[in-house]
């Protein structure tokens, strides 16, 4: 297993209405899209910075892990995703080696990749996920 690259930083904000002006007039990045992932119960925009995409992620509902994250923590840095060539396999080396996993096998998730969480308490704090084709 190895990541190939970060697939996204994801952000938790309260809003995105009130969020994007920063992301848009102040850094001069441009959404792309806007998507509403409902298994995960957020609204996501998305923006490339270089390489890098940065994932808003707004609630769409009190259950919503982002809406007890900003509860409980604060708006902020709320995940990091790594690209996986096979999550599938990568969720299972991961258990293999002791890490606590979140989902046991990938689901779909935004822009339509396969997604897996590890758990924050196995991995030094960092909500970590996986993302991937397939
Ligand atoms: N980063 C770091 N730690 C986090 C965290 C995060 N994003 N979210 C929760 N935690 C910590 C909490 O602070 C808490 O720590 P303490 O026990 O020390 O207080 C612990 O994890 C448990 O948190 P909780 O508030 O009791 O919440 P739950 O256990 O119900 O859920 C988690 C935590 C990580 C299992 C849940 O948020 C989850 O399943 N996340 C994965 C899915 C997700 O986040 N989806 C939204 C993004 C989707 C997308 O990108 O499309």
């Amino acid at each position: 297993m190895k990541p190939t690259h970060i697939e996204h930083i994801g952000i938790a904000v309260n809003s995105l209405e009130e969020s994007i002006p920063y992301y848009e007039e102040v850094l001069g990045l441009e959404c792309y899209a806007v998507e509403e992932v409902t298994d995960q119960k957020v609204k996501t925009a998305f923006y490339m910075a270089g390489q890098t995409k940065i994932e808003l992620l707004e609630a769409t509902s009190k259950e919503s892990p982002v809406a007890k994250f900003i509860e409980k923590k604060g708006p902020g840095i709320h995940h990091l995703a790594f690209a996986m060539e096979d999550v599938n396999t990568a969720l299972k080396e991961a258990e293999a080696k002791g890490v606590q996993l979140i989902d046991k096998s990938p689901r779909g998730g935004a822009e339509g990749l396969s997604i897996g969480f590890l758990h924050p308490k196995s991995t030094g704090g960092v909500l970590t996920e996986f993302c991937g084709k397939e």
